[in-house]
């Protein structure tokens, strides 16, 4: 299982609005002979990909699947045939499909005499690879990811608006790496006339990367111009953060990263719309700057958000913290 995250982590940002799904193929006597991981939407699923691999090394074997394998004829034929014409006689997975039209999989394979577990490694794959499409296929609105840059008291800048750069180098660089995965940056109108971004993926030495996830303006007034992001970005004139995600959902995008400014995120919180906080701390305090949120809805200290914290690394001199708000 831990090969078959590995193969959805590689073709993570480029399967929406379906899940990245990896897939390892072992044969009888357990050796890994096929790897797969989901097309792009209309291709094959991860299965197909590794039973291709596998070829007729795969009568007799074992499928390790990060997702139930799917049971309907969708864009593509059911998985579960694939399966059981390829001689597959055990399936582990780590999830069920929530999916109403493709889950059942387990019990088709089931009925054709294949053996089936479920739960293999579920925390892993729940708040990895498939974390974004688990919170679409449930409620319908893309992931959100809120990530920001601050100084350890907090502040996303100087007293006088200068900005660049608090975090250092090492965490630049992978943030444009964790961009390549995603469908789309959000910032506000505000953060476009203030710091003028690209919003693109560049790798160390700011070559774009081959994956460019959707930027997404959103504000009711006119963007500058001349603006870096005036005929890529999609413009979305409303202050709403509803509004905002019902238009991304339209348009297939599941994992989205909303960038700036402190305006946008405070809307975000109050609108209960942050799914998930990446905040790049560093090691210098800026006093009188402004604060990565304003106004998040708390005016006492009962009402504060709270959070769980699970991960903290290092990037570079700067702490790196993953959390999810409480619920
Ligand atoms: C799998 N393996 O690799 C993926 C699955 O429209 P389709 O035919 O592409 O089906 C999309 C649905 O199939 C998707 O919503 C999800 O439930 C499941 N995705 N299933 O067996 C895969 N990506
Ligand atoms: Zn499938």
């Amino acid at each position: 299982m831990v090969l078959a995250i590995a193969q959805s982590e590689r073709v993570r940002g480029t399967t929406s609005p379906n899940p990245p799904v990896g897939c390892v193929i072992l044969d009888a006597d357990g050796n890994a002979v096929g790897f797969g991981a989901t097309q792009p939407v209309g291709g094959p699923h991860a299965e197909v990909m590794a039973l291709r691999e596998a070829g007729a090394k795969a009568q007799g074997g074992t499928a390790v699947v990060t997702l139930e394998p799917c049971s309907h004829f969708g864009r593509t034929p059911p998985c579960t045939e694939a399966l059981r014409e390829a001689g597959i006689e055990h399936v582990f997975h780590a999830l069920s499909d929530p999916n109403p039209r493709a889950a059942g999989g387990a019990k088709v394979l089931e009925d054709a005499g294949i053996t089936v577990e479920g739960g293999l490694l579920a925390t892993e794959v729940s708040r990895g690879p498939l974390r974004a499409w688990l919170h679409y296929a449930r409620t319908g609105r893309p992931h959100v990811t809120w990530k920001y840059a601050a100084s350890l008291d907090g502040r996303i800048a100087a007293q006088d608006g200068t900005s660049q750069w608090i975090s250092s180098e090492t965490s630049r660089e992978e943030v444009h790496g964790t961009r390549a995965k995603l469908d789309a940056i959000i910032v506000g109108s505000g953060t476009v006339r203030k710091d003028d971004p690209a919003l693109t993926a560049r790798d160390a030495d700011g070559m774009p990367l081959p994956r460019q996830p959707l930027p997404v303006v959103v504000g009711t007034s006119d963007l500058p111009e001349g603006a870096k992001l005036q005929h890529t970005a999609l413009h979305l004139r409303t202050h709403d953060p509803d509004d905002v995600l019902a238009a991304l959902a339209e348009r297939g995008l599941v994992d989205v990263l909303l960038e700036g400014g402190p305006t946008l995120a405070g809307a975000f919180w109050r609108a209960g719309r942050v799914d998930r906080v990446l905040a790049y701390i560093a090691p210098a305090l800026l006093g009188n700057g402004p604060a990565a949120v304003l106004d998040a809805g708390v005016s006492t200290i009962t009402d504060a958000v709270r959070l769980t914290v699970e991960d903290v690394t290092m990037s570079g001199p700067d702490l790196r913290i993953s959390a999810v708000p409480q619920t």
